[in-house]
């Protein structure tokens, strides 16, 4: 807050002696790198309400996690002390447990399925459950599918990941589905990883392919196993203390701006998706691409009993049904 008031105060002296605007930066963070997708999403998003606001807010971005883990952001973001977060839903259940059910391993099918479930009744049903407890959810954004990387074997099918230590999200939907693959869950906040992994705290880890290579996991990983075991969304998330200070109008320029960096954000993904895999083998990894997913996908079946208790079968049917 205390970095915040400085520009509103300079902007409001300028707009007095000159008319000119006064201008409110907004702190916005996320995980990885600027040239990442989170970047890409998060710089769309900040050029467009910027553009749609006339000019009366803008963004100062944090990358690299610079504000802290995405569970720090999000609180900070739900308290008022930072504006903005493009965060995955890692550690968005803690806070609104309805998310959780969007973190089930093998919920989604492919990318078309997971963004229109997102994009629809039940996503948007899921921005007003976060609505309610104080975090507005401007459009959800992407971390994309997750992959298994470790620094002891190949992972072909569910019972090479057996017995392995995986750092994990701070997110017990993951750590509940993991432990059925035999998988050792630690869960652990992002800045922590490159180290725990450079130091062999944790054999391996998983993460969506823009992640690997933002945060150069192939210097410290040697395999890759395409698993696709569960789909990260993540969303642009915006504090109340701002959102409740806006006109219906720049209410509607934030909202249209986010659906624009959201469509970065995930053009984004699909081209490391496309082009990624191919220089993560020519930085040295080992990438199993032909992953037994059956294997996985038996081995989880069991898991959903306390899944459909905990969130409704009828909830987990109704987003397996979206065509
Ligand atoms: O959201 O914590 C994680 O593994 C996340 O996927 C990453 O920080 C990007």
């Amino acid at each position: 807050m205390k970095q915040l008031i400085k520009p509103i105060a300079l902007a409001a002296m300028l707009a007095a002696a000159g008319g000119v605007q006064a201008q409110t930066v907004l702190k916005i963070g996320y995980a990885t790198t600027a040239a990442s997708h989170y970047g890409v999403g998060s710089t769309v998003f900040c050029e467009e309400m910027e553009k749609g606001t006339q000019g009366r807010y803008k963004c100062q971005q944090f990358p690299n996690s610079a504000l802290g883990g995405e569970r720090e952001m999000i609180e900070a973001v739900q308290l008022g002390t930072q504006d903005i977060v493009n965060t995955s839903t890692g550690p968005l259940g803690n806070f609104v447990p309805e998310v959780k059910i969007v973190d089930i391993p093998f919920l989604f099918r492919d990318y078309d399925h997971a963004r229109k479930v997102m994009d629809g009744p039940i996503g948007q049903d899921l921005q007003k459950k976060m609505e309610a407890k104080g975090l507005i959810n401007l459009a959800w954004t992407e971390n994309g599918f997750r992959h298994m990387t470790n620094s002891k074997r190949p992972i072909n099918q569910a019972t090479d990941a057996s017995g392995l230590k995986m750092r994990t999200m701070e997110n017990k939907v993951h750590m509940d589905g993991y432990k059925t693959f035999g998988i050792l869950p630690t869960p652990m906040a992002f800045p922590e990883l490159f180290t725990a992994l450079q130091q062999g705290t944790v054999d391996g880890q998983e993460n969506p392919i823009p992640v690997i290579l933002a945060s150069k996991f192939s210097q410290v990983q040697k395999h890759l196993s395409l698993t696709g075991h569960v789909y990260s969304p993540a969303a642009l998330i915006l504090s109340p203390a701002v959102w409740n200070k806006l006109s219906a109008a720049d209410k509607a320029a934030f909202t249209d701006a986010a659906k624009k960096g959201a469509a970065a954000q995930r053009k984004k993904v699909n081209d490391d998706e496309n082009n990624g895999i191919a220089q993560l083998k020519s930085e040295g990894m080992q990438v199993i691409e032909k992953v037994d997913g059956e294997s996985f996908r038996k081995a989880v079946a069991p898991a959903y009993a306390a899944f459909a208790k905990e969130f409704g079968a009828d909830k987990i049917a109704a987003i397996q049904a979206v065509k």
